[in-house]
C-alpha cells in the first residue's frame, strides 16, 4: 500500500492526501515533519513533505507524484485527455505554485509563529501575489473546474495553495485578493464543497489547532 508522508497542516501534503482519496487509491499516513536529518534527505532530498513511498521506492514534490499517480491509477482520470488541454491544466499548477505559494509563504513564520515581519517582505510579496494571480485569472476556466468542464488536480492544487495564500495576505495586509474576482471566488466555493476537500481540510484544522496549542505551551519544546 501507498504511503504518504508528511503532516495535516502542511497544503502540499493535503493535495496528494485528496488526490489519493478523489482516485480512491488506498494508502496510509505517516506522520512525520519536514526535516534537514540524513536519513530523511535519502527519502526527500530537499527534506521538504510530503513524500510518497511506493513499492518501489519514495518519491518528493508534488507535481511529480501528481503524474506518478494518474500513470500508474488512471481511473478515475483527473487529468484531461488531449496533450494541449494537459498542458493548460500543468500551466495552472505551475503558476499557483511559483507565483502564489512561493511568494506568500515568506509571511508564514511571521502568521503562524509570530517572528518577527520583515519590512522587505512585507513591500515585495503583495505586488508578487497581485502578478500570479493576474496570471491565474488569464488561464482559469472555472468552467465550471478551473482548468475547464472536468475535475482535475489543478483544482486540488489552487484550492490548497490560495488556502494558504488567502489567510496570509488577510493577516498582513487585510487584503482579499479574490475580491475583484468574483468567478474565482464562486470556484473556490465550488471546489472547497466537495466531500474530500471538506475530509481534508477538516483533518488540517484539527492538526493546526493541535500545532498552535502545542506551540503557545509553555511546557512545549519550541523550535525557535
Ligand atoms: N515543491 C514542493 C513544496 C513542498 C513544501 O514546500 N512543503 C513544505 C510544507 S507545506 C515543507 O516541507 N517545508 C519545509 C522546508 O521548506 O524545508 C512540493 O511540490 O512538494
Amino acid at each position: 500500500m501507498l504511503k504518504l508522508h508528511g503532516v495535516a497542516v502542511s497544503n502540499y501534503y493535503n493535495m496528494i492526501k485528496q488526490s489519493l482519496l478523489e482516485k480512491g487509491i488506498p494508502f496510509q499516513e505517516i506522520t512525520c515533519p519536514p526535516s534537514q536529518q540524513p536519513a530523511f534527505l535519502t527519502i526527500s532530498p530537499m527534506g521538504k513533505i510530503p513524500c510518497l513511498e511506493t513499492d518501489d521506492g519514495f518519491i518528493s514534490e508534488s507535481l511529480a507524484i501528481i503524474e506518478y499517480l494518474e500513470e500508474t491509477r488512471p481511473k478515475p482520470a483527473l487529468m484531461p485527455d488531449s496533450p494541449y488541454a494537459r498542458a493548460k491544466m500543468r500551466e495552472i499548477m505551475c503558476i499557483a505554485e511559483l507565483y502564489l505559494d512561493s511568494p506568500a509563504r515568506r509571511h508564514l513564520g511571521h502568521v503562524i509563529f509570530g517572528e518577527p515581519l520583515s519590512k522587505h517582505a512585507y513591500d515585495t510579496v503583495r505586488p508578487q501575489v497581485v502578478r500570479g494571480l493576474a496570471a491565474l485569472t488569464r488561464v482559469e476556466q472555472c468552467a465550471p473546474w478551473i482548468a475547464g468542464h472536468a475535475f482535475s488536480y489543478a483544482d486540488i492544487v489552487v484550492m490548497h495553495v490560495l488556502r494558504l495564500v488567502l489567510p496570509l495576505m488577510d493577516a498582513v495586509y487585510h487584503w482579499d485578493p479574490l475580491q475583484e474576482v468574483p468567478t474565482l471566488a464562486a470556484w473556490l466555493a465550488r471546489v472547497t464543497a466537495r466531500e474530500h476537500s471538506q475530509t481534508v481540510i477538516s483533518a488540517q484544522q484539527q492538526a493546526l489547532t493541535a500545532m498552535q496549542a502545542n506551540h503557545s505551551s509553555p511546557s512545549s519544546e519550541d523550535p525557535a
